[in-house]
């Protein structure tokens, strides 16, 4: 059978289990990464498994998230991640030299690596050639630990890509283009992988905002090959040296074909409130706007900034809106400076933030009520930029940055001449800002410090083989994970403190989601599909579990969320018949017999007097795990020390 990337690199990579779509694997991983919003509880995690240094190939932990230092939370966090980087043995990215994804894609990602990174956006390094998956902090910290990360065998779709884009229009594009056509659920249990004669003319940053944002798609990850853009773009790093090729067989055997032309591609926007809302720019140009964001670990590399700043420069940002850039990481700042594009950047009037999230997860630069705010990023969820009524547009750095000299959406096809530049052969590199693994014997001497706001893990129990209670709260689909847990400036300084940021749990749907846990001793959530798309923080498992939440019963779950409800042990249940979902109101006392977990399940509406019929997808290790109340208790019981 002809081999895709993906069979080949996992090929190499699985320790147990059959090669077949849906089937279960486990994979050695090779490299991870964690930032710092999920990174504290990834190592408080890694310290519970009691090991003394992990045992991957390389681990980096990355600052880069939570950088508002309003008060002391923010930077004690950072100094206990500095801090357990040096104990345990990982690479540290100090505060201030990038974004996760970009700074990995330059100094770090391989070609032919697994990668499992606390972060959804992850598969960024796919663009490099990296088998890169997004995953909950558990699954980092059981990675770091030595044991393998299991997935369901992914169906690899081939999106084939034939021609080469326009003048204006650029990567961001094409992922927008993917997602008008497949939607946040079109990638679930599939790998999106790249290929045909396109790819070529793709540079790796380019191919990284594509394998950075398939992400909403839903997908495992995303990946193109490693040929000889790779090669040079590893060489412009001083990295020549990690390069393999990894390309696909001839005929290789994709289980589906998207084709996209990219002579064919336009200006893309994805409207409020999904990043699956895509329609061309052209279609709803002169949108009146009130704020421009640029940056992003999908759109903040060297090309896209020096594309903006090309394009606005000698000219002055529309008194009609403000507009923000942070650049990806501290090279991209350095050549920028180098080139003279800073200049153009800041004489426009371009508020330069830092290389950091920022206004991506709401960390400062909000727009004001009702404020119509077109970004470069990769999520335009209700509420996400830190104004609950704002409406968020996804457009290419092209896009943006015509709307910013115009002050209204603009397609960029009309500014006209589109502005020459040359990428730099030879990238700067200066890696003093990340701090190196230190030897065994000097890191067994560092003390790890702690913070006030550091809170320890709570205790998990097994689970019991009849679970009651009634139904706490009945949502949509499409619930996304900042639904269930909210970012923003105020909230993400908890995420080292579960019962703290417990109570601000569901906060953006039902305001008394809380006090109603509590006062019923926990319970159930009843939802749609695609239960949990987005973000993979696993506070969004952790807080109703400690909230005593005991199952989630939904149409169908998102990938990373389901993985992190069977690692905090919450039982994830689908509806049999989807149809089932009118049959429980909020308020319902339900009876779940779960038994072992793999024979029948029961689900009795007491209120209703009726059985529901529901089912599950969980392996027997999935089983094992959740009876034991979450996975770590499980790594626990099984790791030799
Ligand atoms: C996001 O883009 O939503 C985040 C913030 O990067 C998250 C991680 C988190 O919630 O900390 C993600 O994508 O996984
Ligand atoms: Fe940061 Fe936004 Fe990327 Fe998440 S999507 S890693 S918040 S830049």
């Amino acid at each position: 059978m002809a081999g895709t990337i993906t069979e080949k690199i996992l090929k190499k990579h699985i320790a147990e289990g059959i090669p077949k779509a849906g089937e279960e694997v486990a994979i050695i991983i090779d490299h991870t990464l964690t930032q710092d919003a999920t990174g504290t509880m990834a190592y408080l995690q890694f310290e519970v498994i009691g090991i003394n240094r992990i045992k991957t190939e390389l681990s980096v932990s990355f600052v880069d998230h939570n950088t508002l230092q309003t008060d002391f939370k923010n930077p004690d966090d950072h100094r206990y991640l500095q801090t357990v980087a040096a104990k345990y043995g990982l690479y540290f990215s100090r505060p201030g030299n990038g974004i996760c994804h970009q700074v990995f894609l330059e100094r770090f990602a391989c070609p032919g690596k697994t990668l499992i990174g606390s972060d959804s956006h992850t598969p960024t390094a796919g663009g490099i050639g990296s088998f890169a998956i997004g995953a909950g902090g558990l699954d980092v910290a059981v990675s770091m630990a030595g044991e393998t990360f299991k997935l369901k065998y992914p169906k690899v779709v081939g999106v084939k890509l034939s021609g080469k884009l326009q003048e204006w229009v650029s990567a961001k594009d094409v992922i927008l283009e993917v997602l008008r056509r497949i939607n946040v659920n079109g990638g679930v249990g599939k790998v999106l992988e790249y290929c045909g004669d396109g790819v070529k003319n793709l540079s790796v940053p380019d191919r990284a905002t594509i394998t950075n944002m398939g992400t909403e798609t839903g997908c495992t990850t995303s990946i193109f090959p490693s040929d000889e853009i790779t090669r040079e773009f590893l060489k412009g790093q001083g990295r020549e040296n990690q390069w393999v090729e990894i390309i696909p067989d001839e005929n290789a055997d994709y289980d589906e074909i998207i084709e996209i032309n990219l002579n064919e591609v336009e200006p893309m926007v994805a409207l409020p409130h999904s990043p699956g809302n895509v329609k061309k720019v052209a279609e709803i140009a002169g949108l009146k706007v009130d704020q421009v964001s640029i940056g992003s670990c999908t759109n903040s590399s060297l090309r896209d900034l020096i594309i903006v700043a090309k394009a606005i420069k000698g000219k002055t940002v529309s008194e009609n809106l403000h507009m923000t850039i942070s650049a990806g990481s501290r090279q991209v700042v350095e050549h920028l400076i180098e080139s003279g594009d800073m200049k153009h950047l800041v004489n426009a009037g371009a508020r330069m933030l830092e290389n950091t999230c920022g206004p991506c997860i709401g960390m400062g630069s909000a727009p004001c009520s009702k404020g119509i705010s077109v970004r470069t990023f990769n999520r335009n969820f209700e509420g996400r930029s830190g104004t609950k009524d704002a409406k968020t547009y996804l457009v290419s750095p092209e896009t943006a940055v015509a709307t910013a000299i115009t002050g209204v959406l603009t397609d960029p096809r009309t500014l006209g001449k589109y502005p020459e530049f040359e990428m730099p052969h030879k990238f700067i590199v200066n890696d003093n800002m990340i701090i190196k693994p230190l030897p065994l014997e000097k890191a067994k001497k560092v003390q790890v410090q702690f913070g006030p706001n550091i809170a320890p893990l709570p205790d998990f129990f097994p689970l019991e083989d009849e679970l009651s209670g009634e139904a706490l709260i009945k949502l949509q689909d499409n619930i996304t994970t900042d639904h269930i847990m909210p970012a923003g400036a105020k909230i993400l300084p908890l995420r080292s403190n579960v019962p703290e940021i417990s109570k601000h749990i569901f906060e953006a749907v039902d305001s008394n989601f809380y006090e109603r846990a509590k006062e019923k001793n926990g319970g159930f959530i009843v939802a749609g599909d695609n239960y949990g798309q987005g973000s993979s923080r696993e506070h969004a498992a952790l807080a109703p579990k400690y909230l005593g939440v005991k199952a989630v019963i939904v149409k169908s779950f998102a990938r990373i969320h389901l993985a992190n409800l069977i690692n905090f042990g919450i039982v994830p249940l689908t509806f049999k018949n989807p149809e089932d979902y009118e049959k429980i109101d909020v308020g319902d006392e339900l009876i779940i017999t779960i038994g072992d977990l793999m024979g029948k399940i029961i689900l009795k509406n007491v209120t209703k007097n009726i059985e529901i019929q529901v089912t599950h997808a969980l392996s027997e290790s999935d089983a094992e795990i959740l009876k034991m109340g979450g996975k770590l208790s499980w790594i626990k019981s099984k790791i030799k020390y």
